[in-house]
């Protein structure tokens, strides 16, 4: 690392640590390769959950992610998330307490019962952003090693990456383009498929409150990227990353089917386009999925 290496605050979230270190690593190690440092945030806590918190109670939602934003005004540096919610919860507490003063007030009267109070220094990211705009399309594609070449995939958005856009800020949120520009740029192929918006299933509390409801909108969206022949499925959210990785096995133990498209984390993506090894991020042949998508890289 350079002395000029560029700083962010890396927020986890639950599932990231949890359950998919190999998303972790991924971030971490593409991340590295265009100097850029990730520092631990110390004590942060779920973000919380936009869809389940937030819908509860807006203002316990906003108190709790703001004790968060001001860990990394701590760090003295700007947010880092690889998934949609926790990137929902932290941009829009963000967004909410700079245009509101009231509320603003609220969450401070709270947070100073702990000690703490925010300031509203830091900027909230999505590696998704990172990779598009300081690292550049162009940067991607100028590291790119090992093109993707010939490999299909399935781009799953997610909702709280585009929505509410007005707050989000990614442009449209009916066609969005960087994650076929980034797939792109490492040598594979966007694929085109049905309702390719359409939410994975898991968010909002549905997967919690109506696992079958959740698992319907899964086995759709898995079904409709199967039919145009996608190799694999990639999200930039460690949750609908879950949703698409375990539901896919329920779906299976359920309703006897043999759903097996791989599930790749955009990161995890770049970093075998620019020449990290698949035991470097998590990818082992231990499933029936990741076999298979790992033999069609060539890396198996
Ligand atoms: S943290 Fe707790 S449950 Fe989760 S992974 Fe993303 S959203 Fe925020
Ligand atoms: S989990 Fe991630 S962002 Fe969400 S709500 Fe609809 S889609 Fe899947
Ligand atoms: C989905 C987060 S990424 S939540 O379940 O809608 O809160």
């Amino acid at each position: 690392m350079t002395e000029s290496a560029k700083k962010y605050s890396y927020f986890l979230g639950c599932l990231t640590p949890n359950r998919y270190p190999g998303i972790e690593k991924a971030t971490l190690e593409v991340l590295r390769r265009f100097d850029i440092e990730l520092v631990d945030m110390k004590g942060a806590s779920c973000c919380p959950a936009p869809g389940v918190f937030g819908s509860f109670d807006l203002n316990t939602w906003m108190t709790v992610a703001a004790r968060n934003l001001t860990i990394a005004e701590e760090n003295g540096a700007d947010i880092i998330t690889n998934c949609n919610g926790c990137y929902g919860s932290l941009q829009e507490t963000n967004h909410l307490m700079h245009g509101n003063k009231e509320k603003r007030q609220y969450v401070n009267e709270k947070l100073a019962k702990i000690g703490r109070t925010y300031k509203g220094t830091q900027t909230v990211y999505h590696v998704v952003e990172v990779l598009r705009d300081v690292i550049t399309i162009k940067g991607i594609k100028d590291a790119v090693v090992q093109p993707l070449t010939g490999i299909k995939v399935g781009i799953h958005y997610g909702c709280h990456f585009l929505k509410p856009s007005k707050v989000r800020g990614q442009g449209s949120s009916e066609a969005p383009t960087v994650l076929e520009d980034i797939v792109r740029a490492i040598g594979a192929e966007p694929v085109e498929y049905r309702d390719k918006l359409m939410c994975c299933g898991a968010g909002g509390g549905v997967r919690a409150a109506f696992k079958d409801v959740s698992l319907d909108f899964t086995k759709t969206k898995v079904e409709n990227m199967l039919a145009v022949g996608a190799d694999c499925v990639t999200t930039p959210c460690a949750f609908c990353h879950f949703e698409f990785d375990v539901g896919q096995d329920e779906i299976n133990k359920a309703q006897g089917t043999n759903l097996q498209l791989p599930v790749v984390f955009i990161t995890q993506l770049v970093a075998l386009a620019i020449g990290i090894g698949p035991e470097e991020i998590g990818l082992f042949d231990q499933t029936t999925q990741v076999k298979t998508f790992l033999d069609k890289i060539g890396k198996a």
